[in-house]
């Protein structure tokens, strides 16, 4: 599959109730390659009356026609082929990920295998949906608990995995037997439709996934504020988070959000250095640094700070920079002219406050270098915990090297920050490895690796990085409710 036809095959329009439409008030909006600049795609923009419809669409495959009488193993059946699916066209969905938000294409391909690997997951999941008995004191009382889907459900997206934020969404409402409204990002649409037509083609009832292009503040936000949604996913920036929250309070429709970071990374003198060091490199600068759980602030043991820093700076300059469709590439763009202004700024911010880049600090120019949005890995020496980039998300390839004398001292200070989604530590020493893992305020806690990952393994924030977990049984039962039943025997 060329680029050139997967992206001529890729639907530009909204998919709602099993029919493809344009926009109720015809509107559209473009999406560009962040490696050109080029017009990518003209989309339809999606608005209020759109979501409404949509909505209605889901509401409907919810409460009749074929979805409810889907059994488990009808679900099962459509996830597994699904998967297959989505394995027979990887080549495409890697494709146009890499177009629409420039990830190199060894990294779509990589991440494409993994979604296969987790519809399959959730395929099993389908199975194991199970109430309880339950032992009310009057012995001429039975009881037992239900577990129910939730309903409509909600999604709304970012552009840093589009196809994989799609597939996370959609696969619980599948096993579960709910339906969904998803919202994709407008810088990154092109991969959640194409997944669309999977969806239709895998034997998924018209309604039961429709999606709404469109702008956050406008599609996205009559989706978080409308009454017939049931329950909401949200990832994304905190700031926003905050605003889904207030805008889903009408019908208190149930929540969960995938927020920011800015996670520390710990570094102790006992640890294997080397793979410290080149895993920390991966986990500042991978995607460009547009992870939400990338490790940016990164404390090395005093003792060893400045080779740290050295080796996590070379270790940065081996990546190879370009257009993500180049095989070689290792570091594909940022998403926008929007987010490297954003990245740039925190860097004058930093410079401002004192602290200094060992390498890269500042926009790529020249030759291809100067149509695209192209950010170099940067180490930042001389940062101290209070300055701006430091503190908030920065969401591109930089990080801080904050150097540490004592255990104490560093746990306080990682955990010293609004966000709780990841953290990690390198150490031998197995008793700190489980003191840490406690002490540390995140969702997930990584040992001597960073940004593991795993269909059976939650994963979700604490604090303002969200609430609710993602993968794993934990995923499945944010989609289900679980209803009591009494029954009088005598
Ligand atoms: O995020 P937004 P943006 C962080 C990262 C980045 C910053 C801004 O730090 O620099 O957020 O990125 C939709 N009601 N993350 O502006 O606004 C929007 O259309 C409802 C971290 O892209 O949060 C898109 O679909 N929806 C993150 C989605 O929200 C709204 C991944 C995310 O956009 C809306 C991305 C509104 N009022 C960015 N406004 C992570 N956790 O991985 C926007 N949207």
């Amino acid at each position: 599959m060329t680029p050139a036809v997967a992206l001529a095959a890729a639907p530009r329009q909204l998919l709602i109730g099993g029919r493809w439409e344009d926009a109720a008030a015809g509107g559209t909006f473009e999406s560009r390659n962040p490696a050109t600049g080029d017009l990518l795609a003209t989309l339809a923009e999606g608005r209020a009356e759109d979501i409404d419809r949509a909505v209605a669409a889901a509401r409907a495959a919810f409460e009749g026609g074929p979805w409810p009488r889907f059994s488990p193993s009808d679900r099962q059946r459509v996830l597994l082929r699904l998967a297959d699916l989505l394995e027979r066209d990887a080549e495409i969905f890697a494709t146009l990920d890499t177009l629409d938000m420039g990830a190199p294409i060894r990294r779509t391909r990589g991440g494409v295998a993994m979604l296969v690997d987790l519809l399959r997951y959730y395929a099993g999941m389908a199975r194991s949906i199970q109430g309880e008995t339950a032992t009310p004191s009057d012995p001429a009382m039975f009881a037992c608990t239900v577990r129910e889907p939730v309903g409509v459900c909600g999604a709304i997206i970012p552009w840093n995995g589009p196809l994989w934020a799609t597939v996370l969404k959609l696969g619980p409402v599948l096993a579960t037997g709910c339906t969904l409204v998803l919202k994709p990002a407008e810088d990154a649409s092109l991969a959640p439709l194409a997944f669309g037509r999977l969806v239709e083609e895998a034997g998924v009832p018209p309604g039961v996934f429709n999606i709404v292009t469109g702008l956050g503040r406008v599609a996205g936000a009559a989706l978080a504020a409308h009454a017939g949604v049931d329950k909401l996913a949200f990832t994304g920036s905190d700031a926003t988070g905050r605003t889904i929250v207030a805008a889903s309070a009408g019908n208190l429709k149930r929540l969960s959000l995938e927020l920011g970071g800015k996670s520390p990374h710990i570094v102790f003198a006992d640890a294997d250095i080397e793979k410290a060091a080149a895993t920390a490199a991966i986990a500042a600068f991978g995607n460009t640094g547009q992870v939400c759980s990338a490790g940016t602030r990164l404390f090395v043991a005093r003792a060893t700070e400045a080779d740290f820093a050295q080796a996590v700076a070379a270790a940065g300059a081996k990546l190879k920079i370009g257009n993500g469709l180049d095989e070689t590439t290792d570091l594909g763009p940022l998403v926008s002219a929007r987010q490297l202004e954003r990245v740039c700024g925190h860097m004058d911010d930093a410079r401002a406050a004192g602290a200094t880049p060992l390498s890269g600090g500042a926009r790529l120019g020249g030759g291809d270098y100067d149509a695209g949005f192209f950010f170099p890995p940067t180490v930042l020496a001389g940062a101290t915990d209070t300055m701006r980039a430091v503190r908030e998300e920065i969401f591109g390839p930089v990080v801080a090297i904050l150097p540490f004398d004592d255990e104490a001292e560093v746990i306080a200070r990682a955990n010293d920050t609004p966000y709780g989604l990841g953290a990690g530590l390198w150490t031998r020493d197995i008793g700190r490895a489980h003191r840490l893992g406690r002490a540390l305020q995140a969702g997930s806690v990584w040992v001597n690796c960073y940004n593991a990952i795993d269909p059976a393994v939650p994963s979700g924030g604490i604090k303002t990085s969200g609430f609710g977990r993602e993968y794993g049984p934990n995923h499945l039962e944010e989609h289900l409710q679980v209803k009591s039943l009494w029954i009088a025997t005598d």
